[in-house]
């Protein structure tokens, strides 16, 4: 008798693992940087981490250095499903999610720490879940220092200095908005065009931080720097609500997890790669312009902040990040 009980519990058993097999899966992940980037190598550390704790059920293959498509060709496939993480700027995000453009405004944060304070705590996670409803799961974001303008004209010091120049931007209506604002000519075009763009002069500048003004060797046919600040929008890694719904609880957890776990890994190679790319770009000969008044850049920026903060939801959010400590 209990031989024949055993024997049937067996074979139910058996059955249900071939009805319900463990889910196993390697996630397909894109990046605009190449493989040596920080957020490339973030998003690497999370998916060995993944692989760790899932026994090898769970990874993620990385194609860096636009191998699928720009960022807003890689964001459409990512709410489609067609691809399962993503990391990118939350500039592209902007222009259908408004809570992005809220961190993503000029000069809305006084520091690295406010910053950090701001979108390492609810605020940032209520951004993070504002993107459900548009496809998106957001899981975390990765540094992305200060964005300054760089041009090949001559140094910008003032608002003055940009007036009529071409300066490129992200695929962004608030970035659009922000150098019209300052009396540029605003140029929304792909990051992959940037540099063949400044070395024939359909444009004069653009906009970044420093690891990416070294990275794109934009720094080599745009030699001033002006480190006006503007915009610390941060990166965010991203997956696909399809991809997402897929997994059990318990492996949305782990993802979850590792994302935040990953975090710190991508601030320490940020920093290193910071100085990195300071000294590239310094032994290279740059005009680098520090001592900047920043205030009559804040001071154009009313415009900006009433087109885009421009619902009681997205005002609140304004004042409640300004009143972070
Ligand atoms: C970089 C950012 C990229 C992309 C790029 C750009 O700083 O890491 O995701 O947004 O800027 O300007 O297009």
């Amino acid at each position: 008798m209990f031989k024949k009980t055993a024997g049937i519990l067996m074979v139910c058993l058996l059955c249900l693992s071939f009805a319900f097999p463990a889910f196993s899966k390697t996630f397909r992940s894109a990046d605009t940087h190449a493989k040596d980037y920080p957020t490339v190598q973030a998003v690497e550390h999370m998916g060995s981490l993944l692989d760790k704790w899932t026994d090898g059920r769970i990874k993620i293959k990385i194609y860096p250095g636009r191998q699928l498509g720009e960022e807003k060709a890689t964001i459409e496939q990512t709410i489609a499903g067609a691809l399962d993480f993503n990391r990118v700027n939350l500039a592209p995000l902007n222009s259908f999610i408004p809570e992005t453009a809220i961190p993503a405004l000029p000069y809305i944060f006084r520091s690295t720490e406010h910053m950090y304070k701001v979108m390492d705590g609810a605020i940032g996670r209520e951004i993070l879940d504002a993107m459900i409803p548009h496809g998106l799961v957001g899981l975390a974001f990765y540094d992305s220092g200060a964005r300054s303008f760089y041009n090949s004209k001559r140094p910008i010091n003032s608002p003055a200095d940009m007036k009529g120049m071409k300066i490129r931007v992200q695929n962004s209506d608030l970035f659009v908005a922000t150098m019209e604002a300052l009396g540029a000519n605003a140029t929304p075009m792909e990051f992959g065009q940037v540099y063949e763009a400044l070395k024939t002069g359909v444009i004069d500048g653009a906009e970044n931080n420093w690891p990416s003004y070294e990275s794109t060797r934009h720094f080599e046919v745009a030699k001033h720097y002006s480190l006006d600040q503007h915009s610390m929008s941060p990166e965010v890694l991203v997956m696909s609500t399809k991809s997402w719904d897929k997994l059990s609880k318990e492996d949305q957890e782990l993802v979850r997890k590792a994302a935040v776990e990953s975090v710190q890994v991508m601030r320490d190679l940020w920093n290193k790669r910071v100085e990195k790319s300071k000294k590239i770009v310094m032994s290279a000969g740059n005009e680098v312009i520090d001592k900047i008044d920043k205030q009559p850049f804040i001071d154009a920026m009313g415009p900006v902040y009433a087109r885009f903060a421009n619902t009681p939801e997205l005002k609140d959010l304004v004042k409640r990040i300004q009143a972070v400590k």
